[in-house]
C-alpha cells in the first residue's frame, strides 16, 4: 500500500490557475475538488422530505466571527452552508460572507490530506508516501517516548497558532483542549504559542484590562476610526455595524496607507506612514491638552489620572504613608487571600494625601511632596514624557499635513461618542505594543470610553462562555513561550536559563511556516529538530517540512465546542459528515499514540469530555449543557447582557480606565530587562520600517501585507471558488514607485530584502502610498512564482510583547526576468 505523492498530488502553480479557470464560481459549489464516493451523513441533525438533512455548525476559521451556519447534506454530501438566523435583537448579528458560503467546496479541497504519510527524500522536498495510520502511530510513540526518556518531557513540544479554539481538537493558548492540553501537561511537554496579533493582546487585554465595545455598539458613534484595518473586507462582522452608523450620519475616519475598500467608504481619510500611528496619537494628545479639550471630570473619576507616582515609577500606596495593607477574599487562582492596599491620590480639597475612593477632589496635575516621598499624578508624569511629539514633530514622522493631525484630534475630543475599532495595521509592527496605552490614554484624556457609542478597541468576541479547564489539565506544560523563540531555543538549547533541547515537534492547528514571520529562519529551527509530526486539514506550508504527516477532519465533521463567541451563542459543531478518507481527530489521534506509549490519560468518550468540559455549574443553570448544544439549537449565553456589551469604567481602583503599568510584565518572561517606557504611553519608531534607517539607501520601500477577502489566512488557499476569484498573489505597488522600477501594470516582479524574496505579479495602483507595497498574506509557497510573503518578514521581536512584526521591513521591487510558469 505504497504511493509517492508530490505535495499537492501534482497540483503546480500553472496547473492550478488552469483548474480554478475551469470552474465556474456559482455552480462549483460542493465537490469540485477530489472525486468521493458519497459518505454517510450523521444520523443526527434535522431531516427534510426530501432527503436533506440540515445541522448546526460554525465558520471555524478565525477570521474573528465564528458565523453560525446551518449546513446542508443531501446524498451524503455537503452541499449548502448558510447563515443562522438569531432571534430577538441578536438578528441584527446575522451575517455570512463568501468564505462562509464556500466551505463546502473547502471540504472537497484538492489540497486535502487523505491519510497519513511520511517523508521520503529530504525534508521540505515534498515527497511523500502513504502509511497505515498503525505505522504512522507506532512511529510517533516511539520518538517521543525515547525524547522523553533520554531529555524528559519538555523535549516534546506542542506548536500552535490560531487554527481551532475546539475543545476537545483545538488549541487555545497554544495547547488548551482536551487533547493536547491533557498529553503536555501529563508529560510537562513544552508550549510554543502563536506571535501574531500578541502585541494588542498582551497589552491592552492582558495588561490594561481593555476590551473594547462589542461591534454592534458601532452603530451608536457619531464619530467612527477605522484605525489600521480594513473592516469592509477583514471585519465583515463589524463593517455592518459601521455601515448601520454611517446610515445614521456617522463619521467615518480611516487611518491606512492603503486605500483600501473601507478608506473609499471613509469621508476623512488620513494615509500614514507605516509604523508611526504611535506619534500619531501622542500628537493628538497633546493638542488636546494644549486646546484644553480634555474631559476633566472623567479623568479624575474614572481613570488612573489622579493615582500618584513615586520617583521610581511605581505608585504611592497607603501603605508606604503607614496604613497597613488588609487582607482581601482569597484569589481562586492562587488560593491566596488577596492584598488590599489602595494607591495614594493627592485631594486638592483637603491638601492633603487619601485614597481615591475617600479624596474630595483628587489632583491630576502637579508634584507633590508626602512623608518624604517625592510624586505626581500619572496624568503629570504621562503629560511631561509625551511633550517633544508636537503637532509640527508628527507631522513629519508620519508624513502628514499638520492641519489634519489637529482636525482629527479636534474631531476625536469633541465629536464624539467616538468608536475607534483597532486592526492589526497598530499590532504588527515590532515596537506597535505602545498604541494601545497610547489610545487608552486618548480615551482617558476624552471620556471617549464606557458609554454607548464610545470604545477603544474594536471587539471581534462578546467575550467566553464559561468552561471548565480542569478537564485539559493533569499537571502543568514543562515550558511555554512564543514558537517564534524558536530559533534562539534551538540555537541556545536553553529557555529562561533552563536547559531544553526540542527533540519532537508536534504542529497543529496553525500554519505557523506560512503564517509567522521570518520563515526562512524558522524553516532552519524546524530542520534541527530530530522528528517533526504535523496534524492539519490540508497539506499546508508547514506540512512540507514535516516527517509525518496526520489527516485531520474539516470543522464539519467533528462534534466539538469553542468558548470563545463572537455572538452571544456559544460555537458548538454538530457532526455534519463522518470524517472523510482515512481522517482522524486530534484527540482520537491522541489517544491512540498515548495508547502506544503505555499511558492512559483519556478515561472518558468524547462525548463525556464534552460535558465535563462544558456542563460548568454556571452553565447548567442558565441552560447552556452538552446536551442541548448537541441538538443543534442555539443556546444564548443568558451572562451576555448590556454590561458586557459596553464594558464600564468607574472610581473603584480595579475599574479605573488604566493607561499607566505600575507593573509591567512581559508576555514571556525569561529574564530580560524591563524597559521604563513599559510603564507609559509612548511612541518609539519600528524596527526595521523607519524612516531613517540607512537600510533604506538599499531597500527604500516599506513593505506591509494585507488580509485578503478571499482567503482566511491560509486557509481557503486552494478552494476553487476562492481562487476563481483571486487567482494568485498581487504585489500593491504606487504607479510613480512602479514608473520609477519601469514596471507595467501585470509584470511580474522580483520583490526581494536581506530576508528573502518572492516573485509574484504586480498591481499597479494609486490606491497605496508612494513608498508603500503590500503583499498578500496566506497564499502557500506553490503559489508564488517563487518565494513566499514571509520570506521578506523577519523573526525579530520586541521581547516585552514577543509579537510577530508582520509589517516591520524594508524591501526593494524589481521588474523580474526570469521565465513564469
Ligand atoms: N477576510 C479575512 N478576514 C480576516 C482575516 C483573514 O485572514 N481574512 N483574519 C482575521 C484576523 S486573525 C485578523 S488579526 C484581522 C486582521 O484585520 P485587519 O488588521 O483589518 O487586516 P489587514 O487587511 O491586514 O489590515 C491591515 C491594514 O493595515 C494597514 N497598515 C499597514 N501598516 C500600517 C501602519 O503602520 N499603520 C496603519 N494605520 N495601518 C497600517 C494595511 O495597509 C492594511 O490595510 O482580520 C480578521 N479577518
Ligand atoms: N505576512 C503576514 N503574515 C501574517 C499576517 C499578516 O497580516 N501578514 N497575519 C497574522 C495573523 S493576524 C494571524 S491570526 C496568523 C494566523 O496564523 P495561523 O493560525 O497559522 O493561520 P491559518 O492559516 O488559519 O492556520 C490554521 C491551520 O489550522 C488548521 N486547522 C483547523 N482546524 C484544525 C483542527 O481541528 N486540528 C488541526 N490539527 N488543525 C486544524 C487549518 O487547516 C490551518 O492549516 O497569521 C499571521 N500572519
Ligand atoms: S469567514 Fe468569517 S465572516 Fe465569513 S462566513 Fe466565515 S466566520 Fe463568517
Ligand atoms: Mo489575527
Amino acid at each position: 500500500m505504497s504511493e509517492t505523492k508530490s505535495p499537492l498530488g501534482g497540483l503546480t502553480r500553472r496547473g492550478f490557475l488552469k483548474t480554478t479557470g475551469a470552474v465556474t464560481a456559482v455552480a462549483a459549489v460542493a465537490g469540485t475538488g477530489a472525486a468521493l464516493a458519497p459518505m454517510p451523513a450523521n444520523a443526527e441533525g434535522s431531516s427534510s422530505a426530501d432527503g436533506e438533512q440540515t445541522f448546526r455548525s460554525a465558520c471555524r476559521g478565525n477570521c474573528g466571527s465564528r458565523c453560525p451556519l446551518e449546513v446542508t447534506v443531501r446524498e451524503g454530501k455537503v452541499v449548502k452552508a448558510r447563515p443562522m438566523d438569531m432571534p430577538g435583537e441578536d438578528a441584527v448579528r446575522k451575517r455570512f460572507c463568501v468564505k462562509g458560503f464556500s466551505q463546502p467546496q473547502r471540504v472537497y479541497d484538492t489540497d486535502r490530506l487523505k491519510y497519513p504519510m511520511k517523508r521520503v527524500g529530504e525534508r521540505g522536498a515534498g515527497e511523500w508516501e502513504r502509511i497505515s495510520w498503525d505505522e504512522a502511530v507506532s512511529t510517533i510513540a516511539e520518538k517521543m517516548g525515547a525524547a522523553i526518556k533520554d531529555y524528559g518531557g519538555t523535549s516534546v513540544a506542542v506548536w500552535s497558532s490560531y487554527g481551532s479554539y475546539g475543545v476537545l481538537n483545538g488549541a487555545m493558548a497554544g495547547y488548551m483542549s482536551v487533547a493536547y492540553g491533557r498529553f503536555i501537561t501529563a508529560v510537562g511537554g513544552s508550549v510554543l504559542g502563536a506571535g501574531a496579533d500578541t502585541a494588542q493582546q498582551h497589552e491592552q487585554s492582558t495588561l490594561l484590562g481593555i476590551s473594547g465595545n462589542d461591534f454592534v455598539d458601532a452603530a451608536n458613534a457619531k464619530t467612527i476610526i477605522s484605525w489600521g484595518g480594513n473592516p469592509a473586507e477583514a471585519y465583515v462582522h463589524a463593517w455592518q455595524f459601521v455601515c448601520d452608523a454611517r446610515e445614521k450620519g456617522a463619521k467615518l475616519i480611516t487611518i491606512d496607507p492603503q486605500f483600501t475598500a473601507s478608506a473609499m467608504h471613509s469621508d476623512v481619510y488620513v494615509p500614514v506612514r507605516p509604523g508611526t500611528d504611535g506619534a500619531l496619537m501622542l500628537a493628538m494628545a497633546n493638542h488636546i491638552i494644549e486646546n484644553g479639550l480634555m474631559d476633566e471630570e472623567f479623568m479624575r473619576s474614572s481613570t488612573v489620572s489622579p493615582f500618584l507616582v513615586k520617583e521610581d515609577g511605581t505608585y504611592l500606596h497607603m501603605s508606604d504613608l503607614g496604613t497597613p495593607a488588609t487582607e482581601g477574599p482569597v484569589d481562586p487562582r492562587t488560593g491566596k487571600p488577596t492584598v488590599i492596599d489602595p494607591v495614594a491620590v493627592w485631594d486638592e480639597a483637603a491638601g492633603a494625601p487619601a485614597t481615591a475612593d475617600a479624596a474630595q477632589k483628587p489632583a491630576i496635575e502637579g508634584s507633590f511632596e508626602v512623608q518624604g516621598f517625592a510624586v505626581k499624578p500619572v496624568y503629570q508624569v504621562v503629560k511631561e514624557s509625551i511633550s517633544e511629539y508636537t503637532v509640527e514633530r508628527a507631522a513629519d514622522i508620519c508624513d502628514l499635513p499638520k492641519e489634519q493631525i489637529e482636525e482629527l484630534a479636534r474631531v476625536y475630543a469633541t465629536e464624539g461618542p467616538v468608536y475607534v475599532m483597532t486592526f492589526q495595521g497598530l499590532g504588527h509592527h515590532a515596537n506597535s505594543h505602545h498604541n494601545f496605552k497610547n489610545l487608552a490614554f486618548l480615551a482617558a484624556l476624552t471620556g471617549n470610553a464606557g458609554k454607548p457609542g464610545a470604545s477603544i478597541c474594536g471587539s471581534p468576541s462578546t467575550g467566553m462562555v464559561g468552561y471548565n479547564v480542569k478537564a485539559y489539565m493533569l499537571g502543568t506544560p514543562g515550558a511555554s513561550f512564543c514558537g517564534m523563540y524558536l530559533p534562539k531555543v534551538m540555537e541556545e538549547k536553553k529557555w529562561a536559563g533552563q536547559d531544553l533541547e526540542i527533540r519532537v515537534l508536534w504542529c497543529c492547528n496553525g500554519n505557523m511556516l506560512s503564517c509567522e514571520s521570518g520563515r526562512q529562519d524558522l524553516i532552519d529551527a524546524v530542520k534541527k529538530i530530530d522528528f517533526v509530526v504535523c496534524a492539519d486539514v490540508n497539506m499546508t506550508d508547514t506540512a512540507q517540512w514535516a516527517d509525518i504527516l496526520l489527516p485531520v477532519p474539516h470543522s464539519f465533521e467533528v462534534q466539538d465546542f469553542d468558548p470563545v463567541c463572537s455572538v452571544p451563542y456559544p460555537t458548538f459543531t454538530q457532526k455534519v459528515l463522518d470524517p472523510l478518507y482515512e481522517c482522524k481527530t486530534d484527540l482520537e489521534i491522541m489517544r491512540l499514540v498515548t495508547a502506544k506509549m503505555g499511558m492512559d490519560i483519556y478515561p472518558k468518550s468524547d462525548d463525556d469530555f464534552l460535558k465535563e468540559v462544558i456542563d460548568t455549574e454556571a452553565n447548567v443553570k442558565q441552560g447552556c449543557t452538552f446536551d442541548e448544544l448537541k441538538t443543534g439549537k442555539l443556546v444564548r449565553d443568558a451572562s451576555y447582557t448590556e454590561s458586557r456589551m459596553v464594558p464600564k469604567f468607574g472610581s473603584a481602583e480595579a475599574q479605573r480606565l488604566k493607561y499607566y503599568l505600575e507593573k509591567p510584565t512581559p508576555r514571556n518572561n525569561f529574564g530580560q530587562k524591563i524597559a521604563d517606557c513599559e510603564r507609559l504611553p509612548y511612541y518609539e519608531h519600528a524596527n526595521e520600517a523607519y524612516e531613517e534607517n540607512p537600510l533604506r539607501d538599499k531597500y527604500p520601500l516599506f513593505g506591509c501585507s494585507e488580509h485578503s477577502k478571499y482567503h482566511v489566512h491560509s486557509q481557503l488557499a486552494y478552494t476553487p471558488v476562492m481562487r476563481e476569484l483571486e487567482p494568485e498573489p498581487l504585489l500593491k505597488v504606487n504607479a510613480t514607485d512602479a514608473a520609477e522600477r519601469g514596471i507595467q501594470q501585470g509584470d511580474y516582479v522580483r520583490v526581494y530584502n536581506d530576508h528573502g524574496y518572492a516573485v509574484l505579479k504586480a498591481r499597479v495602483t494609486e490606491g497605496i502610498k508612494p513608498g508603500v507595497v503590500s503583499i498578500p498574506h496566506g497564499f502557500q509557497a506553490s503559489q508564488f512564482v517563487e518565494g513566499h510573503t514571509q520570506d521578506l518578514t523577519n523573526v525579530y521581536m520586541n521581547d516585552f510583547c514577543s509579537n510577530s512584526a508582520f509589517y516591520d521591513f524594508l524591501c526593494e521591487v524589481e521588474k523580474y526576468e526570469g521565465g513564469v510558469r
